[in-house]
């Protein structure tokens, strides 16, 4: 069978921007082997063709996922190198199918490639995302930005807020683009479900959050602003380094200055 984007432009465009982005975070140096891993909901992009593609394989799901029955996704795949996912996205990730009940899915194209093994992690957020904020969430992008990851390493920024506040104060753009600031969440092993379930709680006010000593996670509608906003938030840790490097502890924006942000971008939209 021909490869689902030769048949689908609108897909293909979708497709090829994740796979801009998977070299990014390679070119960043985020994505050592195979860190990190890219899940985007693109049902929008299906067409009556693709819907009826019969499945490669299907497997059971270990929970529901009610919001997102019948919905597809692009997912990398499970051991797949963000490098190679950059230059072929259909043989290092697949598009799957969540069926009626959402408790199991298809493999439907363009080969059997078994998606990352923090599927059911994935699946949650985009579950939690649209049943209980609300929010067109497309996207869950995890990553190893070496900054920050190098900030969880520091005892005070595993306090809840801290860090955020300090990527916040190191130039107004991070307050900007990053408007929900950060979430930090205790060190877990990668993969579990307690590290998922914790995330979703951090999801509750934060776009963006950072997993001690591991790496990041975001959330949002389009890939691209999704990888600008790590990208942003370590701008801010490099200009943190930096400033360290040349003196004292860096200073950061007042909360004046922050506050000053707020009247012309607006205040974060948190619940
Ligand atoms: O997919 O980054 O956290 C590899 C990872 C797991
Ligand atoms: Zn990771």
């Amino acid at each position: 069978m021909s490869s689902i984007l030769e048949s689908n432009k609108a897909l293909a465009v979708q497709v090829w921007q994740i796979a801009e982005v998977a070299g990014y975070l390679w070119e960043r140096g985020w994505a050592e082997r195979n860190g990190g891993n890219i899940s985007v909901n693109v049902s929008e992009f299906m067409d009556e063709l693709d819907k009826n593609r019969p499945a490669l394989r299907t497997v059971a799901l270990l929970a529901t996922f009610k919001a997102l029955a019948g919905h597809y996704f692009f997912v990398t795949g499970t051991g797949r190198r963000m490098r190679y996912v950059a230059k072929s996205p259909m043989e290092n990730g697949s598009i799957i199918r969540l069926n009626d009940a959402g408790d199991a899915y298809d493999i439907i194209a363009d080969n059997d490639i078994a998606p990352t093994s923090e599927l059911p992690s994935h699946l949650s957020m985009h579950n939690y995302m649209r049943s209980v904020r609300g929010c067109d969430t497309k996207v869950v992008c995890h990553t190893h930005p070496t900054d920050l990851i190098a900030l969880t390493h520091v005892k005070k920024f595993l306090q809840p807020g801290v860090l955020g506040r300090m990527l916040w104060s190191m130039i107004p753009e991070t307050r900007i683009i990053v408007p929900r600031g950060v979430g930090i969440i205790p060190y877990e092993i990668p993969g579990t479900m307690d590290l998922a379930t914790a995330t979703i709680k951090e999801l509750a006010k934060h776009d963006v959050v950072m997993w001690e000593k591991h790496g990041c996670l975001a959330v949002g509608e389009d890939i691209i602003e999704t990888f600008d906003m790590i990208d942003t938030l370590s701008k801010s840790s490099q200009i943190y380094f930096y400033a360290k490097q040349a003196g004292e502890e860096p200073e950061g924006m007042t909360n004046e200055q922050l506050d000053g942000l707020v009247p012309v971008f607006g205040l974060p939209e948190v619940d």
